[in-house]
């Protein structure tokens, strides 16, 4: 039961909390027989699967036609699932302190995981302020002159621009443009806070950033220590390329765009939110380096539509040994952007009745980057097939970031090498020329990192209360500069919403998934390439058509939500706590580049 909407995460959570922190309120009454609990999980459970549905249904239609009409559909029946969730998470608290299975104990704090909105227009301004975002998300363009629709570029153009040009006023101008119509949200978005506040703490979630943060099997401070952890781990790493970055970049633009010290301007990065740089690679790859690792001309060459590209994709899945994708999942899906009408193209993943009717909604482009995504999507997919054998409560991933990190660690083993074989990279790069594909890869992985811990640090701060909407955009720069070292190209704007430019705030997605994922992906990777017999640089590894692998992985998508998250990572690893160890082997012979050329670069 996942999906990438937000309105999953009011219907009810995927992850799981521990046992200890959770204030389980007792009751007075009489303790309710094992019967009794069991009967109240299982109509739940039947409940919230009908109401999910159609809340899924109305939201597909909604993100494929976004009209007033179908706005108005979508927020009904995600308030009819809203409203359902709240009452049974209510209703579960009276079942706590029953001797129930393992199972069921699990179930039982899993359906508390949830916003209890009592009152009912507290539930209606939720859900619509929540489908109008997303919409006006899906729809925001920049018009370069205001009232001419000609002139009008929408997100995807305007990050074609960050990703193709090469001066800087133009990228400017693409970036300024697009953080302005968030703008005209900015006051939904603070009402929809207050709101979702009020149903955390009708759950006896301090805000809506802690009912967020316990979904891991841990109290929600040890959670933030957690990332925090990580984050230090890898920040050397982070350290070497943005400066090793910042050196190239002054190359190409100069010193009066690119300061010797100090955050670098956002519009410079190749992307929207400077998240991935990997359309930085040919600025930035090492002089030596002939070898290519971009498919973009040959996936154009070739042809290579939409469905062509999920094909790929889909292949490597049974190369493991997994499934075929269903035959609806090719009639319903949407992989490319309509023509004649406004859809959310942020790619999705979609499971909408919890068995075979899963499907992606895309604006897929034959470019590299796309080909990555798929694989990515794919993850989510294959993870909701293999767990659809779970009981409803157990149909989630490990947790967020587990679903998040499935294909991920999939598209780390499309390696050169593997592209050659599939006839897509003429030429497979000599060994000499792996620092340049390692580098490719921290352009996209590495350079996530802060992105990934800071989007959450800002919601953790605003559903706090720390930061109120007239600081909104202060606190933003202020963590982009000190995580990123990023600055905003130009002064803030009266009243901005900066963060609110980013999909995931405007759609209320949580962001720290993505932070667990990058490590996670590569401790994945390490254990999959172990599992397959491979001995090497782990840059190297495919476990393409390997099924010992395939096996190993499918067996801990199989468990779902069903145990602790660690559990499902021993499963595969052995080992049982998030460690960054991976990624940092992975880059290490990077990270020793990387300080010789910033040494050399900096004399
Ligand atoms: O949103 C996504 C996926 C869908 S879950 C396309 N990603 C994050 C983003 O685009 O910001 C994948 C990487 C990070
Ligand atoms: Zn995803």
């Amino acid at each position: 039961m996942f999906q990438t909407t937000k309105m999953v995460a009011a219907l009810m959570a995927i992850a799981f909390m521990g046992q200890s922190h959770f204030a389980l309120a007792s009751t007075k009454k009489a303790l309710p027989s094992v019967a009794e609990a069991e009967k109240f999980i299982q109509t739940s459970e039947a409940r919230l699967d009908k109401l999910g549905l159609s809340a899924q249904r109305a939201a597909w239609v909604y993100e494929t036609h976004i009209t007033d009409d179908t706005e108005a559909i979508a927020a009904q029946a995600n308030e009819a699932a809203l409203a359902a969730s709240g009452e049974i998470a209510i209703a579960a608290r009276r079942f706590n302190h029953v001797k129930l299975s393992a199972d069921s104990q699990r179930k039982l704090k899993l359906l508390q995981l949830s916003l209890s909105l009592s009152d009912d227009q507290d539930r209606e301004d939720y859900t619509r302020l929540s489908v109008q975002m997303n919409g006006a998300y899906g729809k925001g363009k920049y018009c370069r002159t205001p009232g001419d629709e000609s002139s009008c570029l929408n997100l995807g153009q305007l990050e074609a621009i960050l990703a193709k040009s090469r001066n800087p006023a133009e990228m400017k101008d693409a970036w300024l443009g697009w953080h302005q119509q968030s703008a005209n949200y900015k006051e939904s978005y603070a009402k929809y806070v207050e709101v979702s506040n009020k149903g955390a703490r009708g759950m006896g979630f301090a805000d809506t950033g802690a009912l967020w943060r316990s979904q891991y099997d841990m109290p929600p401070e040890a959670f933030a220590a957690e990332t925090e952890r990580l984050w230090q781990q890898v920040k050397p790493l982070y350290d070497s390329l943005h400066q090793y970055v910042r050196l190239k970049l002054q190359q190409t633009y100069g010193k009066n765009e690119v300061p010797d010290a100090g955050p670098i301007p956002a519009h410079l990065f190749g992307n929207m939110w400077s998240q991935s740089w990997e359309n930085l690679y040919p600025i930035v790859k090492p002089q030596a380096t002939t070898a290519s690792v971009d498919i973009t001309d040959t996936l154009k060459q070739k042809q290579v539509d939409a469905k062509g590209m999920v094909r790929y994709a889909e292949n490597f899945y049974t190369s493991l040994g997994m499934e075929t994708l269903p035959k609806s999942f090719w009639e319903k899906s949407q992989l490319t952007k309509p023509r004649d009408r406004e859809v959310v193209c942020h790619a999705s993943a979609w499971d909408l009745d919890n068995l075979m009717d899963v499907r992606i909604k895309m604006c897929i482009n034959p470019t590299t980057e796309d080909f990555l995504v798929i694989h990515h999507e794919l993850g989510h997919i294959y993870y909701d097939l293999a767990y659809r054998k779970q009981p409803l409560l157990f149909k989630g991933g490990a947790n967020d970031g587990f679903h998040e990190a499935i294909g991920d660690t999939v598209a780390l083993s499309v390696t050169p090498n593997y592209l050659h074989q599939l006839g897509l990279l003429e030429q497979v790069p000599d060994p000499s020329q792996d620092v340049g594909v390692l580098l490719d890869r921290a352009l996209q992985k590495v350079a996530f990192l802060p992105f990934a811990y800071l989007v959450d640090q800002w919601r953790w701060k605003v559903y706090a209360g720390e930061v109120k909407p007239k600081d909104y955009d202060k606190v933003w720069w202020e963590l982009r500069e000190k995580y990123q070292a990023v600055k905003r190209p130009a002064a803030a704007q009266d009243n901005g919403f900066d963060a609110g430019a980013k999909y995931h705030v405007a759609s209320d997605t949580p962001y720290s998934r993505y932070f667990i994922a990058t490590i996670l992906q590569f401790q994945l990777h390490r254990a999959l390439c172990r599992e397959a017999g491979y001995v090497g640089p782990l840059n190297r590894c495919s476990i393409y058509q390997n099924k010992a692998a395939g096996k190993k992985f499918q067996a801990m998508l199989e468990m779902g939500a069903s145990r602790p998250w660690n559990e499902a990572l021993k499963a595969v690893s052995g080992e049982d706590q998030l460690d960054a160890s991976a990624i940092l082997d992975y880059f290490a012979p990077l990270k020793v580049w990387l300080d010789a050329q910033n040494k050399v670069l900096m004399q």
